[in-house]
């Protein structure tokens, strides 16, 4: 058992000393697992064929990240990872009638979260059935009658949570929204709020629009980028060539890590022979450094009091300026408070906060200030902090001083996760939506559209709990074991008077179900959507602003799965009938959603004519062009000070000190919550997920042996205990007083109330731990104390 709530079927090998990965990210090492994920799949040649058919070529819209691709290229570019997604997606195997005929729900809770997904698709709506505890056959219709019921006697249309995940193409968002507002709410929680949240609140303040302002072409042009918090080599393979070809050049790459990962040290492209047969492989970097966890806006403030330092310098002796003078004159708004801001922040705290010598950072500022176009990257080590937002405005203020917005080859790269999350944000999935948007709702559809806020992840949860929520729709996603706090998650899907989950394969989401239960299997990426006017394509949009189509191209494994544009439709009709407009003529040709979203969001317009262009279009970024949409006009520097403390009043106020800090992450053989395989080859962890990566000498400070097993506990003051029971001890290369662990196997120790500020996203890269001996394996030894 790894955790109260969940049995976990993973085999516990015994303990191997741990070896570090020789090869690079990339190459054979991909490819074998590419060829094995392929082998052991049923589907194996026509998954191939699709494969080469995925991205810009009148094929599919790769499910895997959100990273895009060269619009000019024309070359199919795949990784290792979006292959094992197609795969995943592509299979043969289905969860059916009789598979549920055959396993109850409390059965099916006992099998790892691997275990449910491998069993295949689903492929027919199911509805759960009390008395047996199993999910039972329902037909399509007397399913959407069953939600339409629901909805319509709530006595508030806030009581209904409806949450997205990022794999929703912008056609199936765009008719979601405008049947939730139609019903009456804005509460949309969606896997945003845990993903790059901070990103959108943080940059819409400092430069007043809260995507990316880079476009793929820019990385060709920059001469220092820098990586903060992101592991491409897992996560967004395809980043790593532009990477390699940045260094080739000789541009700065700079990597800020506590991690050595591999795929940010070495890659091999695995599309190229030469490179590949002589195992030749390219470093990725020219810099890393290892801070602490949290310890990137200390740095970044380092690197700014460095500037500083170095502008004042130059002005006595007439050398070149440091900052970009015109830009900061004719663009920007309070740098005067924010120098002003970094001269009362002491060294001592940077250095301290940061983990980082001096000359370390000092060595950083230098590469920043030499290129002179620079771009930075981040992902989830940045946005997954209680003080997220302000460390990415720090991002923004230290590329403010010098330019660095808006010009070829420089800029802020939020780096997305899901294929659209961010097209799902420009559909309308906000849960605060700005009011120029519900404006123009209000116009095309003549009907009042809710004005206050909605709900987010977080929120949701805490409704759901106190039951003053009691319908959960998801679209797509595993909302249980994405959230914070699992076993409180669960309740709160429990306590749901009906639960409605709209997915391609089975997960814990579904065995945590309200009173009333729906399963809805749609059709994904990969399947061919037909329609009464025939067959559709969809739009989605990459982490650069591009969007383009995805046509699919396999048939579907079922006559009963639906589309999910298709399935709102249903919904739609059956709680509101025919108003605001009649959905299910909508849903039969989806160039007619695509015209309503030309009519009511900027940067659609002739929507349909423009993805006729096989690399689709640019939505464009108002900053990238230095136009700053903040009430001032100007880019706003932002004057934050540094946390007195990272860790939380709420764990200081419990009197323990936290043995170690610890983040969780991805393995290389997972997507999210959707796990693939226990390997995570790149760190060299093979058949278990329950590990703890910790430095050596912490495990013998704390009392331990390397590969011994223990409780990993979190401390909080709230009373509840939050523990994840017998996780091997990992002795890894982890700066001292840290630890890692995969997500979602330790999500059980992240306190709901733990967010970001101004973000609301869970604070799963910085959750204060204690390790106890473990409570149930026999290997109990005493802890010095
Ligand atoms: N194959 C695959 N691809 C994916 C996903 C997947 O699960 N599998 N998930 C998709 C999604 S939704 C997302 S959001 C992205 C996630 O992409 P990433 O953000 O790369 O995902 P994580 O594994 O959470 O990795 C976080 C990285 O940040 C580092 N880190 C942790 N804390 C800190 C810190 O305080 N400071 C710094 N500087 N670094 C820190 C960790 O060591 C790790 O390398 O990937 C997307 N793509
Ligand atoms: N501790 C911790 N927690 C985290 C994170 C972390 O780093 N640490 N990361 C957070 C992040 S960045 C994110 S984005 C969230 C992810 O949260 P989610 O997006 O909710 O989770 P996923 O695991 O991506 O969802 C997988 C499920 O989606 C369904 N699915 C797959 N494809 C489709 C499709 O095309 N349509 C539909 N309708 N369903 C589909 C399948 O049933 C599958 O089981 O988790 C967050 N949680
Ligand atoms: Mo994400």
């Amino acid at each position: 058992m790894s955790t109260d709530h969940q049995a976990d079927q993973t085999p516990t090998p015994r303990y191997k000393p741990y070896k570090p990965y020789k090869g690079a990210a990339g190459g054979w090492g991909a490819l074998i697992s590419v060829a094995q994920a392929w082998l052991t799949s049923d589907n194996a040649l026509k998954n191939l064929r699709m494969m080469l058919k995925t991205n810009q070529n009148g094929g599919f819209d790769c499910p895997g990240c959100a990273w895009g691709d060269s619009p000019e290229s024309g070359m199919v570019k795949f990784c290792e990872n979006g292959a094992k997604a197609v795969n995943w997606e592509a299979t043969k195997r289905r969860v059916d009638a009789a598979f549920f005929a055959k396993h109850s729900v409390s059965s099916l809770l006992e099998q790892s979260d691997y275990w449910l997904e491998y069993q295949g698709r689903l492929t027919e709506p199911m509805s759960y059935d009390a008395e047996t505890d199993r999910y039972t056959p329902i037909s399509w219709e007397a399913a959407f009658a069953l939600i339409g019921k629901h909805l319509q006697s709530l006595p508030s249309p806030d009581q209904a949570e409806f949450y997205t995940s990022g794999r929703a193409s912008n056609e199936a968002a765009y008719l979601y929204q405008l049947f939730v507002r139609a019903f009456g709410t804005n509460n949309f929680p969606d896997c945003s709020n845990m993903c790059h949240e901070a990103s959108g609140v943080a940059m819409a303040q400092s430069v007043g629009v809260g995507k990316g302002t880079v476009t793929f072409d820019d990385f060709e042009h920059a001469d220092a980028i820098f990586v903060w918090g992101q592991n491409p080599g897992t996560n967004h393979p395809r980043m790593l060539e532009p990477l390699r070809e940045a260094v080739k050049r000789g541009a700065q790459v700079v990597c800020i890590n506590p991690l050595k990962e591999r795929g940010l040290e070495r890659f091999q492209h695995p599309q190229n022979p030469l490179e590949m047969l002589t195992n030749g492989n390219k470093p990725t970097n020219t810099a890393y450094f290892r801070p602490a966890l949290g310890g990137d806006m200390a740095l970044l403030r380092g690197m700014a009091k460095f500037l500083l330092q170095w502008e004042r310098e130059a002005q006595q002796t007439d050398a070149p300026s440091v900052f970009d003078h015109d830009f900061l004159n004719e663009h920007t708004a309070s740098v005067l408070d924010y120098l002003g801001t970094i001269d009362d922040t002491s060294w001592e705290q940077i250095v301290e906060q940061s983990g980082l010598t001096l000359e370390e950072i000092e060595q950083a500022a230098r590469m920043y200030a030499k290129g002179k176009n620079v771009i930075m990257c981040w992902a989830m080590g940045i946005t997954q902090h209680r003080h997220s937002v302000p460390t990415i405005q720090e991002i923004a203020n230290l590329m403010l001083l010098r330019g660095n917005i808006g010009r070829p080859g420089a800029g802020l790269c939020p780096v997305r996760g899901h294929s659209n999350v961010q097209g799902d944000r420009t559909m309308g999935i906000n849960e605060r939506p700005p009011a120029f948007f519900l404006d123009a709702l209000e116009r095309r559809f003549q009907f009042k559209v809710p004005r206050e806020n909605g709900h987010n992840v977080v929120e949701a949860i805490h409704a759901m709990l106190d039951g003053r929520s009691k319908v959960f729709i998801g679209l797509g996603g595993n909302f249980a074991q994405a959230t914070p706090d699992s076993p409180r998650t669960f309740q709160a899907l429990s306590n749901c008077d009906l639960t409605v989950q709209i997915s391609t394969k089975l997960n814990r989401s579904h065995l945590a179900h309200g009173k009333e239960a729906l399963i809805l299997p749609c059709l994904g990426r990969t399947d061919i959507d037909l329609q009464t006017e025939g067959t559709q394509a969809v739009t989605v949009e990459d982490s650069f602003s591009m969007v383009h189509a995805s046509n699919g191209q396999l048939q579907p494994l079922s006559k009963q799965m639906r589309s999910e544009p298709s399935i709102i439709a249903g919904i739609a009709a059956a709680t509101l009938g025919a108003t605001p407009v009649d959905w299910n003529w909508l849903v039969a040709d989806y160039r007619r959603i695509r015209e309503l979203i030309a009519d009511t969001i900027p940067g659609f317009k002739d929507f349909n004519q423009k993805i006729e262009n096989p690399g689709g279009f640019y939505l464009g970024n108002s900053a990238r062009t230095r136009r700053w949409n903040t009430p001032s006009g100007r880019a706003h520097f932002r004057a934050n000070i540094l946390p007195a403390d990272l860790v939380h009043e709420r764990t200081r106020a419990t009197g323990q000190l936290p043995d170690l800090i610890m983040q969780s992450m991805r393995s290389h053989d997972q997507y999210n919550t959707t796990i693939y395989g226990l390997d995570d080859r790149y760190r060299g962890v093979k058949g278990q997920r329950d590990v703890l990566f910790v430095n050596e000498a912490d495990i013998i400070r704390l009392g331990f042996k390397p590969g011994q097993k223990a409780d990993i506990v979190s401390i909080w003051d709230d009373g509840r205990e939050r523990r994840v029971k017998g996780f091997t001890l990992l002795a890894f290369d982890i700066p001292a007083g840290q630890a890692a662990a995969y997500y979602p196997e330790v999500n059980p120790l992240v306190p709901l109330e733990s967010t970001g500020d101004g973000s609301h996203t869970p604070t799963s890269k910085f959750i204060a731990i204690r390790l106890e001996a473990a409570s149930e394996t026999g290997l109990i030894m005493a802890r010095s104390a």
